[in-house]
Parts: C-alpha cells; sequence; structure tokens
C-alpha cells in the first residue's frame, strides 16, 4: 500500500501542454475539481523543453493554435508564416495567463504512478514530491515526444566538454563562438539546428545515420493583408481542417504520378518545392506514399535539389535520403540546411560509411578517425507517443501494469482508452492521428471528446468507463491495417518505433486521418460510447451502461462512420 491519499479530486491531468491546458480549461468549466501536474517550470510542453536554436513549428502559425476561443484568435498576432518556438511558448503563457490556469498547475512535479483501485474505482496518483491524490479519473496529456533519447554510443557520459539534448535546450542558450562542436542526429531538431550552429561554430561536425528528406520552408514575416483575411474567415477554415485528412487544408489531386507527363510532374514537384509546406511536395499526386514507383519518384524529385544545392557531389549524395520512402519519416522543413554543407567550417560524417565506435573524453571516434570537439549537441530524438505515458507507472484491474500490457506494442481503442485501465485517458495517444496531424486540431478534438464523456457518465451516474477489449483488438487491427496499406511502415522511423532499441515495431498513429477519426469518434459517442464498458454502480458485474455493443460490432468494421 503506498501513502494515504490526502486529496479527492475528479480529475488529475498529466502534463501542461497545449493538450493539459485546454483539458483544465473544459474541465473547469464543466465544474470537475482538477489537478494539473508539470514536470517543468512552467506551461508549454514540447516547447517549454525544445529550445536549441531555430526550433519552430513545421505547420503554419495561424493553423498551429487554438480554436476554441474565437477571441483568443483573433487577439493573438503571429509575426511568421512559421512560429519560432519563443513565440510559441509566449502564446502558451498568454492562453495560461488569459485563462488563469496556473492556480490548478503544480509545476516542477513529475507524476511518478498511477494504480487503479478497484474497490473504491479510483486512482491513486503519486508524485516525485511526495505527494498522493485520490482521483476518479486520469488523463495522460503527457505529449508524443517528451521522452528524450540519447544516443546509445558507448562512452556517451565520458565527453569531457558540456553534452547538450535538442529537447532539453538550456533556458539561457548556448554560445558556439569559437568551439569546435559536433551534432549527432539529423532529424527536424538537427536539421533545424545544424544552419544556425554552424553559423556560430568554429568547426561543426554533423553525424548523420540515416539522410532526411527535407524541403525549404520559405519562412517569412506573415503578411498583413493575409492575416486580416484569415482572421475575417478564421471560423470556417478551422472548421474544415478539423474535417480535413491531416487538419490543414490541402487539395490532394487523385492524380497518380506514375501516369502524368514526366514535364508535368517535373513542374508540380517544383511548385510543390518552392511552396515552403511541409505537404509540399508529398500532396502532389495521389499515389506518392501508396505506391513505391511514385514514391521514388519523388524522392528522386528531392535527391535532385539535394545535388542542385551542395557543391560536393560526394557530400549531395551522402545527404541524399535512399533507404526510406519520401514521405514515410516525418519531412523536414529547413531553412538554409543543405546550403550549409558548402560552408568552409562544415563536415558532414556519414556513419553508415565510418561508424561511431564511441565518444571519448575528448570527442567522438568513429571507426576511420577520431573527431575532437569542445561541445555535443544531441538531435537524437525521443522515445515517441509511448515513452512519455509508460514512464509513469500505470497500474490497471488486476494489478496489470501498463508496461507489461504494451510490451509488445501499444494497444489502445481509439488511441484514447485501453481495456483493463479503468478510466484513464490518453490524449493524442498511439492509435490516434496524433503526430501524423496539426496537433492543435488532434488535441482539441481529444480533449472536447474526452471532456464530452465525464459529462455524459456524470449525467449517467456511471463511475467508471473502460475500453473492451473486442474493441480495442477491433481497433488495433483497424490501424495496422489502414497502416499496412500505405509505405508508411516501411521505414525505420519513430513511428514505428524503430529509433529505440528493443521497441517493439509497431506503427503507432492512425493514417486514416482526423477527419474520418473524428467521425468515427463522434459515432462511438452517439452510440452511448459504443465499445466501452461503463459501470454505474462500483460492483463490477452490476448495472451495464444501457448500451452495449454486442462484441462484433466493435470491430473496424462496427466502426465506419455513418
Ligand atoms: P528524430 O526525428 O527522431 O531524429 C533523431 C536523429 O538522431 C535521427 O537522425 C537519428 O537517426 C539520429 N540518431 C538517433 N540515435 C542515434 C545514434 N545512436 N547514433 C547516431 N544517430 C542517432 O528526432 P527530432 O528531435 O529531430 O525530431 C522529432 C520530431 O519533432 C520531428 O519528427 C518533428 O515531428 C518534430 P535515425 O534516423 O534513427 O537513423
Amino acid at each position: 500500500m503506498g501513502p494515504l491519499a490526502d486529496r479527492q479530486l475528479d480529475v488529475v491531468v498529466v502534463g501542461a501542454g497545449f493538450s493539459g491546458m485546454y483539458l483544465l480549461h473544459r474541465l473547469r468549466q464543466l465544474g470537475f475539481s482538477t489537478q494539473v501536474y508539470e514536470a517543468g517550470s512552467d506551461v508549454g510542453g514540447t516547447w517549454y523543453w525544445n529550445r536549441y536554436p531555430g526550433a519552430r513549428c513545421d505547420i503554419e502559425s495561424m493553423d498551429y493554435s487554438y480554436s476554441f476561443d474565437p477571441e483568443l484568435e483573433q487577439e493573438w498576432e503571429w509575426t511568421e508564416r512559421y512560429s519560432t518556438q519563443p513565440e510559441i511558448l509566449a502564446y502558451a503563457n498568454h492562453v495560461a495567463d488569459r485563462l488563469d490556469l496556473r492556480a490548478e498547475i503544480q509545476f516542477d512535479t513529475r507524476v511518478t504512478s498511477a494504480v487503479f483501485d478497484e474497490a473504491t474505482a479510483r486512482w491513486s496518483v503519486s508524485t516525485d514530491q511526495g505527494e498522493t491524490v485520490s482521483a476518479q479519473f486520469v488523463v495522460m496529456a503527457v505529449g508524443c515526444l517528451s521522452t528524450t533519447k540519447q544516443p546509445e554510443v558507448p562512452g556517451v557520459d565520458t565527453f569531457a566538454g558540456p553534452t547538450y539534448h535538442t529537447g532539453r535546450w538550456p533556458h539561457e542558450g548556448v554560445d558556439f563562438t569559437g568551439q569546435r562542436v559536433g551534432v549527432i542526429g539529423t532529424g527536424s531538431s538537427g536539421i533545424q539546428s545544424i544552419p544556425l550552429i554552424a553559423e556560430q561554430a568554429a568547426h561543426l561536425t554533423v553525424f548523420q545515420r540515416t539522410p532526411n528528406f527535407s524541403m525549404p520552408a520559405k519562412n517569412a514575416p506573415l503578411d498583413a493583408a493575409f492575416v486580416r483575411q484569415r482572421k475575417a474567415t478564421y471560423r470556417q477554415h478551422r472548421e474544415e481542417a478539423k474535417h480535413s485528412p491531416v487538419g490543414v487544408l490541402l487539395d490532394i489531386p487523385e492524380e497518380l504520378a506514375v501516369e502524368a507527363d514526366p514535364a508535368e510532374r517535373e513542374a508540380r514537384f517544383h511548385e510543390g518545392w518552392e511552396a515552403g509546406f511541409l505537404f509540399g511536395v508529398s500532396r502532389t499526386y495521389g499515389d506518392l506514399l501508396l505506391d513505391p514507383a511514385a514514391n521514388e519518384l519523388a524522392s528522386e524529385f528531392v535527391r535532385g535539389r539535394i545535388r542542385d544545392i551542395v557543391d560536393d557531389p560526394a557530400v549531395a549524395e551522402a545527404l541524399s535520403p535512399r533507404n526510406h520512402p519520401f514521405g514515410t519519416k516525418r519531412p523536414c522543413l529547413d531553412t538554409g540546411y543543405y546550403a550549409t554543407f558548402n560552408r568552409e567550417n562544415v563536415t558532414l560524417i556519414d556513419l553508415h560509411a565510418s561508424p561511431i565506435v564511441e565518444i571519448t573524453p575528448a570527442g567522438v571516434q568513429t571507426s576511420d578517425r577520431e573527431v575532437e570537439l569542445d561541445v555535443l549537441v544531441f538531435a537524437t530524438g525521443f522515445d515517441a507517443m509511448t515513452g512519455p505515458i509508460l514512464g509513469v507507472d500505470i497500474v490497471g484491474r488486476d494489478g496489470q501494469p501498463l508496461r507489461e500490457k504494451w510490451s509488445a506494442g501499444p494497444r489502445t481503442y481509439l488511441g484514447l482508452a485501453t481495456a483493463g485501465f479503468p478510466n484513464l485517458f490518453t490524449v493524442t495517444g498511439p492509435g490516434s492521428p496524433s503526430v501524423l496531424s496539426n496537433m492543435m486540431v488532434s488535441i482539441e478534438q481529444h480533449v472536447d471528446w474526452i471532456t464530452d464523456c465525464l459529462v455524459a457518465l456524470r449525467e449517467q451516474g456511471a463511475s467508471t468507463i473502460e475500453a473492451t477489449v473486442a474493441a480495442e483488438d477491433g481497433w488495433v487491427e483497424h490501424v495496422n491495417e489502414v497502416a499496412s496499406m500505405t509505405l508508411m511502415p516501411q521505414a525505420n522511423s519513430w513511428y514505428m518505433g524503430a529509433n529505440v532499441p528493443g521497441k517493439p515495431r509497431v506503427f503507432m498513429p492512425y493514417v486514416g486521418g482526423v477527419g474520418l477519426y473524428r467521425e468515427l469518434c463522434a459515432t462511438v459517442a452517439e452510440k452511448n460510447y459504443d465499445g466501452f464498458e461503463t459501470l454505474a454502480s462500483l460492483a463490477r458485474g452490476l448495472a451495464h451502461s444501457a448500451c452495449r455493443p454486442a462484441a462484433g460490432a466493435t470491430g473496424p468494421s462496427g466502426l465506419r462512420a455513418t
């Protein structure tokens, strides 16, 4: 038995990023007593931690913001097409102030465990500050990219100089002037930071394991006329985004790249490249993520741009992705990334040709040389999606740890709940569109769904809600089936858990699209939480809610939105 819980709450929310903040606002409005715990010292989640140089959103500012408050979206002024981390963090702070959120957020506090007590149908939630509270519901609003991953390289702790992970960057910044800097990792964080570090450092060595596809961001100050026009039509724009495949408006032509006239195709790829848009090239044809031959056409187009930009053909080739289809790892948006490798003070080390053997006190030893360094930057990413959830010791019914249940990969119903863990919800969890979408759109949809669900339970006098195993099995099967119709599972991506040694290879996000997914979730709610079991009494097995789905009705076919 843990320490006795001294506070009784309706809801504990773990995390005060954009999910936790909106959750708190909604729960408070609806009269649920709520405590938010946040490991950081302030709000902002991913934007609180990721302060590395060049950190910037790759969804356009006017889309990457809350839509729930029309006044907020009218009053806030974004300055650039793609917001910098400081501006997004300022926005998060503005929202926290405006809605007076901080009173119910306990900062500098990490939730360590959450244990479900079947006798009381409540969660006992403990923190690293020695506090234990009792809550009817727990919502994991922990983000998808918040558990940082160090490079798995021998000697990593022996380096004599300072080391920094992009996802835990010091608040006071880092001055690289006159330093010999090494950056390990060329995902989005590496690609955003490398051009700026190169401008400051005496010398920069980039250690690249997998070259990534990156496109120019074409970032610029926002045009006042565009902002006026968008604000005038914001409601309609948001509504359309909510029902789109990825939560931003895209015209995805049905035409196939493999059937297009080569000159027209080249021109369309160029337009996509010049658009400065994450989906610029990816959305030029309908078959790029479905047909390997179509994908290769887009991949080769991007490799051609790399050859155009990079002076040294050998470096251009080393920077050219060839081991995964375009778009199956999240493509990056950059400002001057490839051109950085034309600088005299920048060296690229292709780790496929010469792998890192160890990190030494003096630098990095590869199979063919020792690179002496003063500073090391780890842009090595995250234990994505499941890492932050499993970082809390969650124990459900029958004493089952979630870590055990998910040992072969996450199993959820709708990415919102998992069987055996009553009254536990995840925001943008595995099995939901999440990281494949504009996160703001997905966050708001999940928060609205969860809070509506809590209201429905309150109205019905229900004390617990739990996904059925049948519904969960059906959903997991559906998520896998849809993913396998695409090229997405082919890459060793963090979507697959492939970046973390030993992590099960499962394609975690739902590729069905946010519009369809929203309809499916709404249908489940309309059918009195189809696929969930609710209990009106503390005694299990009694008083099941009125509308129990037949086991067969909750599989993927039973989930067709109508
Ligand atoms: P990512 O995209 O996971 O990138 C991490 C990078 O670090 C990637 O290039 C990895 O190579 C590399 N890496 C990881 N471990 C090692 C070791 N041990 N040795 C060498 N290289 C390594 O993380 P980011 O922070 O850049 O971006 C995460 C998301 O944030 C991004 O997708 C956007 O959605 C925003 P690998 O590809 O695994 O071979």
